[in-house]
């Protein structure tokens, strides 16, 4: 059993769709980050960077931050969502860095910038939009001659599907990037990704372009 400690955001819904998607049993705990949960001491003892998504694995008695670390141990835990050649490997976690490190923190940013803090920074609005729209572009490229992230369907395409999936957010018309548009809606369609969205607690549907 795998207890997992998450919010309704990208990163903690990259977690609970990689579970409903591979089928490990597993029990969410909300942890409210608008109610600063995440800085309980009992949370810090799991995640120690006082962020979501965190999980703790009965089985090996292993304590766990950092969603690409997680997903990582997922697929290796349950054989699933990571292939078995050494190229096909390497390109996922490739993918999943590029993730990690573009997608993630720089629409991140978007967020704040752009959707709640609007009219605070030109400089930042500016900056973090214009590196979303390269990021889509990137995404875009990639996905014009490949149907997933890494071909097959793999933790890299977990990894980044959540963060589109706010680009009503982010101020992206996914008309302009047909590719990450079709890539997206894909995703969307599968049952484990509509069940992983809704966890811990449902916040309206999956958005749809
Ligand atoms: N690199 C971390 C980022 C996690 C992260 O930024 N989590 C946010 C929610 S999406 C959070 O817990 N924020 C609470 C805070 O910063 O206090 C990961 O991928 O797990």
């Amino acid at each position: 059993m795998i207890d997992l400690y998450t919010w309704t955001t990208p990163n903690g819904r990259k977690v609970s769709i990689m579970l409903e998607e591979v089928g490990l049993s597993y029990t969410a705990h909300a942890i409210d980050i608008g109610k600063d949960d995440q800085f309980d001491p009992a949370f810090l003892k799991i995640s120690p960077n006082n962020k979501i998504p965190a999980i703790v694995d009965d089985d090996t008695g292993i304590a766990m931050m950092e969603s690409g670390s997680i997903l990582l141990y997922l697929a290796e835990k349950s054989g699933q969502l990571m292939p078995i050649g050494e190229k096909a490997r390497w390109q996922v976690k490739e993918w999943l860095m590029w993730q990690m490190g573009g997608i993630g923190p720089f629409l991140g940013q978007v967020h704040h910038f752009v959707r709640f803090n609007k009219g605070k920074s030109a400089y930042a609005e500016e900056r973090y939009l214009k590196e979303a729209h390269r990021l889509y572009g990137v995404l875009d490229r990639r996905l014009a001659d490949h149907e997933f992230l890494a071909d097959d369907y793999s933790i890299a395409d977990i990894a980044t599907w959540p963060w589109i999936a706010r680009f009503e957010w982010q101020t992206i018309d996914l008309r302009e990037y047909p590719c990450v548009k079709r890539w997206y809606t894909a995703i969307a369609g599968r049952p484990a990704v509509e069940r992983g969205y809704g966890v811990p607690i449902r916040v309206g549907g999956v958005p749809m372009p």
